[in-house]
């Protein structure tokens, strides 16, 4: 059985997701940091980072980084049709958007969120901030762009990608701001979460604030 270690409404979310959809046996780890910022010995286990997502598979082996488990589980479990097969054209814009969204709007929201962790000047926060909210606004318009007026980024089906950015945008500083500004992603939003099994983990997450 997978052990998927998470938090509520964090990075977990999108492994969870997939995980349900799949149907495949799984059960998740919380692993809160303690009050003083200690990461707990089980997580620190697995991920010597301290972060979540991280990912025992049946067979023990341990994977860390949410784009590199989405892609995985994706093509392990091709029925449940969430990723191009690797000969299908679509496959370079899903890999694109995928890794586009971890690497970029995932690590700004980080900068966002811990500034104090990416500056040594005891006093720069409030600048790394203020930079990380420019550049995610940015690259929400990019993704929003490439989003355009299709249901999905890959067109009329919902991929890992979506489930990704749909996650990602719940975690905007102001998310009914964020929706208003980006209508396209508003719709993207409420599909993917209309889903049956997305739903019962973004309830699970107590992520329902932003559904319709
Ligand atoms: N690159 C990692 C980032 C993971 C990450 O930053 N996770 C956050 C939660 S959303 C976390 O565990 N933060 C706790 C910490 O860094 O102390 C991934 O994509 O999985």
């Amino acid at each position: 059985m997978y052990r998927l270690y998470g938090r509520p409404g964090s990075g977990s979310v999108v492994v969870e997701a997939i995980l349900e959809t799949a149907g495949t046996p799984y059960e998740v780890e919380l692993v809160e940091r303690s009050p003083d910022g200690q990461v707990p010995e089980k997580l620190a286990r697995v991920n010597p980072l301290g972060q979540v997502p991280a990912l025992r598979l049946p067979d023990g082996e341990i994977m860390t980084e949410s784009a590199a488990i989405s892609i995985y589980l994706a093509d392990k479990y091709p029925k449940i049709d969430l990723a191009p097969p690797v000969a299908d054209p679509a496959r370079s814009r899903y890999l694109r958007w995928i890794v586009y969204l971890a690497t970029n709007i995932y690590m700004t929201d980080l900068r966002a969120y811990y500034p104090d962790r990416y500056t040594t000047d005891q006093n720069g926060g409030k600048c790394v901030k203020s930079a990380a909210l420019t550049r995610m606004a940015r690259e929400w318009e990019i993704y929003a762009e490439a989003l355009g007026e299709k249901p999905y980024i890959l067109g009329e089906k919902m991929c890992v990608a979506d489930i990704y950015a749909a996650m990602l945008a719940t975690w905007n500083l102001d998310v009914p701001a964020f929706f208003k500004k980006h209508p396209n992603m508003r719709a993207m939003y409420d599909r993917v979460t209309a889903h049956p099994a997305i739903a019962k983990v973004w309830a699970r997450n107590e992520m329902e604030d932003w559904k319709n």
